[in-house]
């Protein structure tokens, strides 16, 4: 038994199932009111087949899991105001949870990863059209900026823009984009012969802490910067989000290796099809489950420093290295 599958008295997993599931619930909620077809004002109309293709990608059973991280790490920070403000917590959470939603929906594009299957249902450009799933993709990232520049987030103007530049930045070109430009670079895409790239580990690393590292990290960085902490404790929730989104990379690659497509909700397999380097293909499974163990105990410790009661933070880093979908 590795360490992060071992019990511990003080983790409690059934208490983390029933709140992620209580978190999906309110962001559901919050999505389906963002998605609603009224207008908002300085809009003109919400085009029908635009917003059935938005909730196809976002309403289809995803974990919540950066929504999840933002409520979690804000509750831990300052329960009190996390409990108070709760409506416009949950919104700033949504919004991550849009731009997670985006990238899933362009990355199974023909022109990207080509999926036909997510979370268990038809990709956004299979059940519609590509054109449709870009303009879906498009529409679903501006409008978490819209949900954080609006007062109903957060009252607090320094808050809601140091949420829009921190999302902005953990999204964009030298963030989650970028890190997908790095991926089709790897796979040959943009060699004159289409020959991959051997990438060290290191390269590797850089390209897994931008592709999905960056909003993770992000994640647990914005439950701090919504209860107005200390930059120190900002930078310490920022750590720990680093890490767990490390966790995470790894615990994926695992998945895609070793899950069955049912189990995943997702096609697997495909890293080795393509021939791909992942730290499991460089390392081997024996030593990327090691270094999931030293992740997680790397987060407990992060969360130690911060003096506060982490249990479910605890239970979360080690749900993210033991998850098999
Ligand atoms: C196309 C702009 C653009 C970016 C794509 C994040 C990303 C970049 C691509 C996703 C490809 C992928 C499957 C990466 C592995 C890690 C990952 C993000 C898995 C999906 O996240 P989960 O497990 O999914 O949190 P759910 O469905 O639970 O939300």
């Amino acid at each position: 038994m590795t360490a992060a599958s071992a019990p511990d008295a003080s983790t409690n997993p059934d208490l983390f199932q029933a709140r992620l599931a209580q978190i999906a619930g309110e962001v559901e909620g919050e999505i389906r009111r963002a998605l609603s077809s009224a207008p908002l004002p300085l809009e003109i109309t919400r085009p029908d087949r635009l917003l059935e293709a938005m909730r196809h990608g976002t309403l289809n059973g995803g974990k919540r899991l950066r929504p999840y991280l933002v409520v979690a790490c804000a509750d831990m920070l300052d329960p009190d105001f996390a409990r108070q403000n709760r409506a416009g917590l949950i919104r700033a959470a949504t919004a991550l949870e849009l731009v997670h939603c985006y990238s899933l929906v362009h990355d199974d594009l023909p022109s990207m990863d080509d999926d036909d299957l997510r979370r268990g249902q038809p990709t956004v450009h299979k059940a519609f059209d590509e054109a449709t799933a870009i303009l879906a993709g498009d529409a679903l990232l501006t409008m978490a900026f819209d949900l954080l520049a609006d007062p109903a987030t957060s009252a607090d103007a320094q808050v809601r823009l140091d949420l829009i530049t921190g999302l902005a930045r953990a999204a964009g070109a030298g963030g989650m984009v970028g890190g997908q430009m790095l991926d089709l670079a790897a796979e040959g895409r943009h060699s004159p012969d289409q020959a991959q790239l051997q990438l060290s580990e290191q390269q590797i690393r850089q390209l897994q802490s931008m592709k999905t590292g960056a909003l993770l990290r992000f994640a647990c960085e914005a439950g701090a910067i919504y209860v107005r902490s200390a930059p120190d404790v900002r930078s310490k929730m920022a750590l720990f989000g680093q890490i767990i989104g490390q966790a995470f990379q790894i615990a994926d690659d695992l998945i895609d290796v070793e899950s069955a497509p049912a189990t995943a909700g997702k096609a697997t397999g495909k890293d080795a099809a393509k021939g791909k380097a992942t730290l499991v293909s460089l390392k081997g499974i024996a030593e990327a489950r090691a270094e999931l163990d030293r992740l997680t105990a790397k987060a407990e410790d992060c969360l130690a420093e911060l003096g506060r009661d982490g249990h479910e933070l605890r239970t979360v880093a080690r749900f993210i290295a033991t998850r098999a979908f």
